[in-house]
């Protein structure tokens, strides 16, 4: 099915697929943790889990610098982990406490981490799209050298900014991937019902944006297309498009299978369980000869304590004070307050 560029596994270095491991894994575990607390009550924010597409989020930040431009949506967790958002302050932000990355005032679906280069997160379905199109242009501007990316699933191809946003990408050039995670569904409405024609390719290339469609649970898949995509970016030839084929394993918000919901069937919910993009990558990693299974062991032991340790963080933490409620927000005279 992968339309990507798919070099053999062996060219890649041990170290990229286990720091993307790394980071999949941390993802998971994470979100288990969430997934847990939201089952107890404890966590009321809304919370839209990632579980299941892991592999797109590491396998692009996997090519990114720290200083380059990320823009995520209402399911944010694997994007912010990905681009080296703190786990403490992640915790936090979901119980909205003030050591929380937006101060305990965003939520799940709200986070920011500029000084890893995670812009923010939006809730408004393609509403990051044209911001990360705006740092793409500064960064063109400036000629910076630095790549923005805005991360969206299907249901942001539904929106009318999505089409503006390629063609102006398009038209000057700018240095930005777009990543569409195609889950198959917007909520509960798969492509197919929302859209005369769901093949984006066509879209895309009616921009002369390149595309490529791969699968998404693959970690190599989509890190080797999006390297060379970003290469070309950072060259200066403009945009690039990158469709990840996935599926979400737990409900469109919060924890539950939802297989009572009606919209999708269980033989398709355990046929990408069965594709699960964490076990893909441990199996490519324990092919290579200097690996031993014993690291991966490790590696699990040292995540389950950071994600412990994130939880310990959040319980000892503070909610914001009353008077501290509007710092960090905008007044009615538009000023910043700080
Ligand atoms: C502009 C806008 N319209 C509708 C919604 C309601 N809404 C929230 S999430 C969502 C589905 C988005 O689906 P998709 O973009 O495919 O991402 P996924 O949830 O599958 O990751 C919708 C319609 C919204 N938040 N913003």
């Amino acid at each position: 099915m992968s339309e990507g560029f798919s070099e053999s596994i062996e060219s890649l270095p041990t170290g990229v697929l286990e720091e993307m491991y790394v980071t999949m894994l941390k993802i998971r575990l994470f979100e288990e943790k969430v997934a847990e607390r939201l089952y107890e009550k404890e966590i009321i924010c809304p919370v839209h889990l990632y579980v299941g597409q892991e592999a797109i989020a590491a396998g692009v930040c996997q090519n990114l610098n720290i200083d380059d431009y990320v823009f995520s949506t209402h399911r944010s967790h694997g994007h912010y982990i990905a681009k080296g958002g703190g786990l403490k302050e992640l915790m936090a932000e979901l119980y909205g406490k003030e050591t929380g990355c937006s101060k305990g005032k965003g939520g799940s679906m709200h986070l920011v981490a500029p000084e890893v280069g995670y812009m923010g997160s939006s809730a408004i379905v393609a509403g990051n799209i044209p911001l990360a199109l705006g740092t793409a242009f500064s960064g063109k501007l400036l000629g910076n050298g630095k790549v923005s990316v805005a991360f969206f699933g299907d249901g942001a191809t539904d929106e009318g900014v999505f089409y503006e946003c390629l063609n102006i990408a398009s038209l000057y050039k700018l240095p930005i991937i777009f990543v569409c995670e195609n889950n198959l569904f917007s909520t509960h409405l798969p492509i197919s019902m929302r859209q005369a024609n769901p093949d984006l390719s066509m879209k895309v290339k009616a921009n002369s944006i390149p595309f490529v469609r791969v699968d998404g649970n693959d970690a190599v898949a989509v890190y080797n297309t999006a390297r060379k995509m970003i290469e070309k970016i950072r060259n200066g030839e403009g945009p690039a498009f990158i469709e990840c084929m996935t599926f979400r394993w737990l409900a469109h918000v919060g924890p539950t299978p939802d297989l009572d919901v009606g919209y999708r069937k269980k033989k398709d919910v355990e046929y990408w369980m069965e594709r699960c993009p964490i076990k893909k990558i441990r199996s490519v990693l324990t092919k290579k000869k200097d690996y031993s299974s014993r690291k991966l062991d490790d590696i699990e032991k040292r995540l389950k304590k950071e994600v412990e340790e994130s939880f310990e963080f959040t319980k000892a933490s503070n909610y914001p004070n009353s008077q501290n409620l509007l710092r960090h927000a905008i007044n009615t005279e538009s000023e910043v307050i700080q």
